[in-house]
């Protein structure tokens, strides 16, 4: 995987050469300089998972259909793969510049998030814009010949509809919770973290893979289903870490006390806390300022949260 990564990482510098000199967006030198450091500041510095796993996973279909192990991919596969890796990347990317401005986000994988950059600021709304915009060029250029790239499209589609709606649901939810906090409960978190985060981060590199090696996405949906109850608990991790995770490991401080979030922990501290518990939640949840978030976070540590997401953990990793 090692040497795999290494030429993913080359692909990566293929694609940002080709879109800086794309004639669709017109740019000037000035626009070009921006968008290579906008690129090189949100596109690449992640854990590359997703990406990757398009490499990864379309590797081990090509096992599974040849009944080979340690099959080797083309040149060319592992340059296609790799690209629809990349536009995973991209999409992410596009994700995260948007949901740090929306979250009032302060870092984002051990730096600043762009939008607090000097010089940056709301430009950063139209630079997602620019990052969604790429998706298809990099689609255009490289599979437009496919006979899959209808589906490739409409499949970059509907999940970004799926992860759209996620975030509006996550967002407008907070208003619900300032109204009634007890309205947050496990399916409302579900169905948000289905949506803004199973989709993208799990379903969608897999099924990229799939329509490469030929396969029609409607004829796996039990692979879907898996997908989505993977996505489903890493969001549970991220809820979770947001709280007790180290900023300095997770590179992002957390803020999802401070913006009234239905999260995995706070859904879970209204099912195990009694009246007098309930009160400090009510009067602390989602307020700004350093005490209140403390007072949330103790209240969590009184209610073990922290084991009871150790026995989720186990019994979800073993299911
Ligand atoms: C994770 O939410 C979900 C996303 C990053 C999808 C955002 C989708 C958009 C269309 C903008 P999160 O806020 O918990 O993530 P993090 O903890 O990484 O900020
Ligand atoms: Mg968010
Ligand atoms: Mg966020
Ligand atoms: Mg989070």
């Amino acid at each position: 995987m090692a040497e795999l990564k290494k030429e993913f990482l080359n692909v990566y510098s293929v694609l940002k050469k080709e879109l800086l000199h794309d004639p669709a967006f017109s740019l000037t030198e000035d626009s070009r300089n921006w968008v290579e450091r906008m690129l090189d500041y949100n596109v690449p510095g992640g854990k590359l998972n997703r990406g990757l796993s398009v490499v990864d996973s379309y590797k081990l279909l090509k096992e599974l259909s040849s009944s080979k192990k340690g099959a080797q991919l083309t040149e060319s596969e592992i340059f296609h793969s790799s690209v629809l890796g990349w536009c995973v990347e991209w999409l992410q990317a596009c994700a995260l510049v948007l949901d740090d401005i929306m979250d009032s986000s302060h870092t984002r994988r051990g730096q600043m998030c762009w939008y607090k950059l000097p010089k940056v600021g709301m430009i950063a709304i139209n630079d997602g814009l620019i990052l969604r915009n790429h998706v298809p060029r990099i689609l255009k250029k490289h599979f437009r010949s496919k006979p899959y790239y209808l589906e490739l499209l409409d499949l970059f589609h509907e999940v970004e509809c799926q992860t759209v709606g996620g975030q509006m649901i996550d967002l407008i939810t907070t208003l619900v919770g300032e109204i009634d906090l007890s309205e947050y409960s496990l399916p409302t978190h579900r169905q948000i973290t289905v949506s803004k985060t199973s989709y993208y981060s799990f379903y969608l590199p897999v099924a990229c893979a799939l329509l490469m090696t030929g396969e029609k996405l409607e004829s796996h949906s039990g692979m879907k289903d898996i997908l989505i109850e993977m996505g489903s608990y890493f969001q549970v991790q991220d809820d979770y870490l947001d709280c007790f995770g180290d900023p300095e490991v997770i590179g992002k401080i957390g803020s999802d006390i401070e913006d009234f979030k239905c999260t995995w922990l706070v859904v879970k501290a209204l099912e195990l806390c009694n009246e007098e518990q309930k009160k400090i939640l009510y009067d602390n949840y989602g307020k700004k300022d350093p005490e209140s978030v403390a007072r949330v976070k103790d209240l969590y540590k009184t209610l073990k949260l922290q084991d009871v997401f150790e026995e989720t953990r186990k019994r979800r990793t073993r299911s």
